[in-house]
């Protein structure tokens, strides 16, 4: 088989790209095409994401791909994932909700767990409780009395795909994040939609990543329904075959654990706050959501003031992790994941606040709170790889860290340090490479196992390792 060209849309929390890639076998190469940003917008009923902006920019984006290729193979889109519009007969019901939005955030499982309490609820979905689980939003939709009139539920990348194609379905990685899946079966939990209220129509076939999606008219090709969770396109594209290693999907959030082919639905794996995502191929994503990059951006975001644009945003962090870097590592460390970092707003303020309680001291500088934040964490993620580790019973001998985290070399030099194994880090764009992976694979480009579509990153890709200062001498926690 020879190469082929092909599109991928990669819609993140705050910024969207459109890359084209060129994939064969062993080979693979990325060109960049359009970036956008993906700004939230608050309105008075809560915060939304502007879906029309980024369907604009998608089109563009696609556009500006057709232009720069001879022949697009395939499309295929990922996002974020849980979101999604209500539709009736295919025109959407209001604007999708963000799910950083605080009041949902706090209704949606008190309203769930008056009909099925957690500890049930999770021997069914496996998914470790966020508060804005899709089942979560849903159940404030129904509240507000949206769900009578709507005909559809469409997770992000299968609503940008249905206003692209007309086909509607639900992509099942990304689908697994509802809540509404069994964890075994992997198809929508009927039985469960009843106890909640939700009418069965509202859920859309499901679909496998690689299914063909009907022609995209505008750029003559076909979309391709990838690992349209882009977690699970990222993992998609670590960029080894080998087994025993955990991985963090570091952006926004950073996603931390192993892949199993079995979900664990062990009273300890909930008490960990731990999940078991739908992944390509039928892999589970046995993972904690760990805060992640979040806690560094708003907190510039702070800083900087309302006016400041994403250029001047990400200078400011470069030049602060500079700084930060020359600040001893012996800072204070918090918790990362403690819920009140969830929503938008000043995070130093409520982190400097979660110190005072816990009796630390307050970093007195701009570099030593990034040093801080960066630190902690560092030390999320070497616990969640040994809690991991512990509760899936598997071999851990390295760490690879994917996606723009990878860029901060001073939070994967801590990463090593902290947890005493080799942090290899990259690629930057793996959840565009995953995306981009099973989309050649659909198509005839390339062929095989997930191991042998990694087999074509660590062939193609260049990733740096973070060697420990002190190497821990057992690899194994399990
Ligand atoms: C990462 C991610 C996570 C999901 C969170 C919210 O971008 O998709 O996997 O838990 O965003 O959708």
């Amino acid at each position: 088989s020879s190469p082929v060209e092909l599109a991928a849309v990669d819609l993140g929390a705050t910024s969207g790209r459109v890359i084209l890639g060129r994939v064969g076998p062993g080979e693979l190469e990325l060109r960049h095409v359009a970036r956008f940003p993906n700004e939230p917008v608050a309105l008075r009923d809560g915060l939304h994401w502007d879906v029309l902006g980024l369907y604009r920019n998608v089109l563009s984006g696609l556009a500006a791909a057709a232009r720069q290729s001879a022949e697009i193979a395939s499309v295929g889109i990922d996002s974020w994932a849980v979101d999604y519009a209500l539709l009736r007969n295919g025109r959407m019901l209001g604007v999708p909700y963000h799910y950083r939005d605080e009041r949902r955030g706090r209704r949606g499982p008190q309203l769930v767990h008056d009909a099925i309490d957690g500890a049930s609820l999770f021997r069914r979905n496996g998914l470790q409780h966020l508060p804005f689980n899709t089942v979560y939003q849903l159940a404030c939709d129904r509240a507000d009395g949206m769900l009578d009139r709507a005909d559809a539920m469409l997770l992000i990348p299968d609503l940008l795909g249905f206003q692209l194609t007309g086909t509607v379905v639900a992509e099942r990685t990304n689908a697994s994040t509802t809540g509404l899946l069994g964890a075994g079966a992997r198809d929508w939990d009927r039985e469960l939609a009843t106890t909640l209220g939700f009418a069965r129509e509202l859920f859309p076939p499901l679909v496998d990543p690689g299914t063909s999606l009907g022609a995209v008219e505008a750029i003559g090709a076909p979309l391709t329904a990838v690992g349209s969770h882009d977690t699970a396109s990222a993992v998609v594209a670590i960029p080894t075959p080998r087994d025993d290693i955990a991985y963090i999907s570091c952006g926004t959030w950073g996603l931390v654990g192993v892949e199993l082919e079995e979900p664990v639905l062990t009273d300890a794996a909930r008490e960990a706050s731990f999940t078991n995502e739908g992944g390509v191929d039928g892999r589970v994503r046995f993972l904690h959501n760990v805060m992640g990059l979040w806690l560094l951006s708003e907190s510039i975001r702070t800083w900087l003031g309302p006016g400041a644009s994403s250029a001047e945003q990400s200078s400011a962090l470069q030049e602060l992790l500079a700084q930060a870097a020359a600040v001893p590592a012996s800072v204070p460390v918090f918790d990362v994941d403690d819920p009140r970092f969830l929503a938008p707003g000043d995070l130093p303020a409520r982190i400097a606040a979660w110190l005072g309680e816990h009796d630390l001291p307050v970093p007195d500088s701009r570099p030593a709170f990034v040093r801080c934040i960066v630190e902690s964490l560092a030390q999320a993620f070497a616990d969640t790889v040994a809690t991991a580790a512990a509760l899936s019973g598997k071999r851990v001998s390295a760490i690879h860290l994917v996606g723009g985290g990878a860029l901060n070399g001073l939070l994967c030099q801590a990463t090593a340090d902290r947890s005493g194994l080799p942090v290899v880090a990259g690629p930057v764009e793996a959840t565009a490479i995953g995306n981009l992976l099973v989309q050649a694979r659909a198509v005839g480009a390339i062929s095989g196992s997930l191991e042998s579509l990694r087999a074509v990153v660590a062939a193609t890709q260049r990733p740096q390792t973070y060697t420990p200062t002190t190497m821990r001498e057992t690899v194994s926690y399990g």
